[in-house]
């Protein structure tokens, strides 16, 4: 069974986004898993569909969703999705979005499955910054993780979200380790 690695296109102004630079420098294949990759539009709903299509068309068993949260100082491993889209800026269609929920009527929050600290211990074993974090945010991250956790019974994969710091915190060959020491400890559990 496969495993599926999305990161993010450039947004706010940017001409890279860390997240699918990482991404690209993971290995192809990782404890005998064939590795796809996926470069999402950052836009609330189209990156969750996307990511959706290509999950019911690979049937992974774990999924990997990568963005970067710039300001922060290392990889941070997300627990948790919100049913909530909030954000000061507009995503890349142009949506600016001001506490409406995803899925109305819909579960208030989901928590991964994967066990979040092992998966930091992992990272900080590689001498790679890493917390866990308890707070996706409320733009597009979130939005694709809530989708992604929502549908894991459905789809019968174990999905996890990692946001990767600034190139200038953790560049891009670390992240890639990073992402794959997730990868790693995930498949332990399985
Ligand atoms: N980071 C944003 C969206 C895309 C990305 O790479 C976020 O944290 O929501």
């Amino acid at each position: 069974m496969s495993i599926l690695l999305t990161g993010f296109e450039p947004f706010g102004g940017v001409e890279r986004n860390p997240s699918w630079e990482a991404v690209q420098l993971v290995p192809d294949q990782i404890v005998g898993r064939a590795v796809h990759r996926l470069c999402l539009p950052v836009e609330y709903g189209r990156a969750a569909e996307l990511l959706m299509a290509e999950i019911r068309r690979l049937r992974p068993a774990l999924v990997i969703c990568c963005g970067v949260a710039v300001g922060r100082e290392g990889v941070t491993p997300e627990l948790v999705a919100i049913n909530y889209r909030q954000a000061a800026i507009a995503d890349n269609a142009g949506l600016l979005c001001r506490g409406e929920p995803i899925c109305p009527g819909g579960e208030t929050a989901y928590m991964t499955r994967l066990p979040v600290n092992d998966i930091v211990d992992a990272i900080r074993a590689l001498d790679i910054p890493a917390r866990l974090s308890l707070s996706a945010g409320a733009y597009v991250c979130n939005d694709l993780y809530y989708h992604a956790l929502a549908a894991e019974r459905e789809l019968a994969c174990r999905s996890l979200f990692v946001h990767v710091p600034g190139e200038e915190a953790v560049d891009a060959a670390r992240a890639a380790q990073a992402i794959a020491a997730c990868i790693e400890t995930a498949l332990k559990t399985e």
